[in-house]
């Protein structure tokens, strides 16, 4: 007999990644605060965090340069619970609307999921631009050298793109 004790429907955690940004008061802080929330919320069990990288902005160029991290986690929950869990922790850190690309306190990107592939108008896995933004590619194969994502190697691509990407500190 199986038992019934509380974690019989327990669902098997699934490792995630995320892509984080800030470029507005103490950038690098606020990528900690969002990763502290995120994990106090229950959401999600933070395994590894990479760099902070000062990035040049990119698609408006207009603001200043991002601090950009990555992280990896495993989480219990379905993606469109997470995404509601990562858009609840932009908001309580008081992240507005604003210009498209434009100056953030805070972004969260979920860059995949497990081996989930999904696409709709809210989430697209893993990240549609993951291949193409240095400041993404840069953090995630320092924690993550050997993922492929989609057929793809992040760290073959990440050493192809490092424009405008240079490591910051170790938070
Ligand atoms: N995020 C954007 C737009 N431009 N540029 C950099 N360097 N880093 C970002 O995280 C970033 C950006 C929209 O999410
Ligand atoms: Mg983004
Ligand atoms: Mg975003």
């Amino acid at each position: 007999m199986p038992s019934a004790g509380p974690d019989r429907h327990a669902p098997t955690p699934v490792e995630i990644g995320l892509g984080l940004g800030s470029n507005i008061g103490d950038k690098p802080a606020n990528i900690a605060r969002a990763l502290a929330h995120l994990a106090a919320r229950g959401a999600v069990t933070v395994t590894a965090v990479s760099s902070i990288y000062r990035t040049a902005p990119w698609g408006y160029l207009d603001q200043e340069d991002f601090a950009n991290a990555c992280a990896l986690a495993t989480t219990t929950l379905e993606p469109a619970a997470l995404l509601a869990e990562v858009k609840a922790v932009e908001a309580e850190m008081g992240r507005t609307g604003g210009v498209r690309w434009g100056p953030r306190l805070i972004d969260i990107d979920i860059l995949f999921f497990g081996a989930e592939v999904f696409d709709s108008p809210e989430l697209v896995l893993p990240h549609k631009e993951l291949f193409n933004r240095a400041f993404v590619l840069a953090p995630l194969a320092e924690i993550a050298p050997h993922l492929w994502l989609g057929g793809r190697s992040v760290a073959a691509a990440a050493a192809e793109a490092r424009e405008g990407v240079e490591k910051w500190f170790k938070s």
